[in-house]
């Protein structure tokens, strides 16, 4: 492996220079040519690439290939500023197909089964993702896209679907659905789902699998890199798989750059190896996660991510205690009182920065005694103290109250102007 990535980086960064001017300039900056990267270690000889870089260049500054090269461009849409634009050669898709079957494959995907996508099709790739990576294994792909739940439902009982692609929150907001209809999971025919593109606990795990009568299995992807499929969970269910023949990880500290050994937090950074339109040499993902090279019982070698606990970019910052959303939610959802659908409120107020923990109940917690209620939030609140040192106030709110969202949830409204 560290001979075929050593290779492959090399026939990267030449091609990154003979192609790329933000790259070639990059480079000479720093005193580097192609043929210095020799060996998996050399990577630390290369400038990272970041989000911004992309937004610099809009839209195809970074590409390495002409246009007629080009087969399809995609787009993560962003919440501030210009969309970031990738693009893909028949290579790269072929490559991409590759990646997402081995994913399918590790969830216990076949020929035979019937792949259910619910992941946006469009400028996302998510869908066409998974999609091809279907097709690729052979198995029967039911392109479906994100919403109309009742739909959606529909298509999983009467097309015997047998694995679900969504974001993790929609699969919860399929399964209360799934029950509100009178369904039970022996009405379906699924078997597990690869959920992705958003954090996810395990305890947000435990309940998808009780819900829906599955096993759910984390998928792991960012557009710049390729889209979902750069990692992948296993039967293990203890992180996942990244497809290293082609995409070189490394975790380094945020602050300084310096490379971490394996094993320790940080950011993630990817190199591309095989790429052609769009070959992103060190690219910060912003993501926080450890890699581990323990040997895994399913008996893949490839290198293991932990689920992304993480942004380097959406880590709180409450009165000097810095929180990640994934944490809250693993408290909340640990103490097993309430429904996984939650949203936290940002206010400052002065100086002071404030959380709201909005929860949402269950039906049947609704119809509780406002005592019984005051005191699940008072649980809450001392479970975030104790566990986080985090001062939240809690406050459960109807079964519904919180939007739900088809995509990745939205789990932050941050009404502070800083
Ligand atoms: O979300 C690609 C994808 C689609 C992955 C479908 C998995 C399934 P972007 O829209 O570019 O691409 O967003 C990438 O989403 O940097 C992470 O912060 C987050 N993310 C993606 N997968 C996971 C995951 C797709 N399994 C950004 N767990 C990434 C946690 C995830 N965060």
């Amino acid at each position: 492996m560290r001979l075929l990535q050593a290779q492959r980086l090399h026939d990267t960064v030449c091609r990154c220079y003979e192609n790329v001017k933000f790259y070639r300039d990059k480079l000479d900056e720093l005193g580097v040519k192609p043929n210095d990267i020799t060996s998996v270690d050399d990577l630390r000889k290369l400038p990272f690439t970041y989000k911004q870089d992309l937004r610099d260049t809009y839209p195809y500054g970074l590409f390495a290939v002409p246009r007629e090269q080009l087969v399809r461009v995609q787009a993560s849409s962003g919440t501030t500023g210009k969309m970031t634009v990738v693009g893909y050669t028949a290579k790269d898709i072929d490559d991409w197909a590759v990646d997402a079957a081995r994913a399918i494959t590790a969830a216990g995907g076949t020929k035979s089964d019937f792949i259910h996508v619910s992941y946006g099709y469009g400028l996302f790739t998510g869908g066409l993702g998974l999609h091809y990576g279907a097709e690729k294994l052979g198995a029967v792909v039911i392109p479906v896209s994100s919403g109309n739940t009742k739909r959606q439902i529909d298509i999983l009982r009467d097309f015997g679907s047998n694995i679900l692609c969504c974001t993790p929150s929609y699969a919860m907001y399929i399964a209360e659905a799934i029950q509100e209809m009178g369904l039970s999971p022996g009405d379906i025919s699924l078997k597990a789902g690869m959920f992705g593109a958003e954090p996810w606990s395990n305890e947000m795990r435990l309940q998808i699998e009780r819900m829906l009568g599955i096993k759910a299995y984390d998928i792991y992807g960012l557009s710049e890199i390729m889209g979902p499929g750069v990692s992948f969970e296993c039967s293990e269910q203890t992180g996942m798989h990244i497809n290293e023949d082609k995409f070189i990880p490394e975790i380094i500290n945020p602050d300084t750059g310096e490379v971490l050994p394996l094993g320790e937090q940080g950011e993630l950074v990817f190199t591309c190896i095989t790429k052609e339109a769009l070959p992103l040499l060190r690219y910060r993902t912003r993501d926080i996660a450890t890699l581990s090279r323990d040997k895994c019982s399913c008996g893949r070698t490839l290198i293991k991510m932990s689920k992304p606990c993480g942004r380097t970019d959406d880590m709180l910052i409450i009165r000097g205690i810095n929180v990640f959303p994934s944490q809250i939610e693993s408290v909340l959802l640990e103490l097993n009182l309430a429904a996984p659908n939650y949203q936290l409120v940002i206010e400052r107020q002065g100086n002071l920065d404030t959380l709201e923990v909005q929860v949402e109940m269950t039906p049947e917690m609704f119809s509780d005694s406002v005592r019984f209620i005051e005191k699940t939030e008072k649980k809450m609140k001392s479970a975030l103290l104790s566990t986080l040192g985090l001062a939240a106030e809690v406050k459960l709110v109807e079964p519904k109250a919180i939007p739900r969202s088809e995509g990745k949830a939205k789990r932050i409204v941050d009404n502070r102007k800083i």
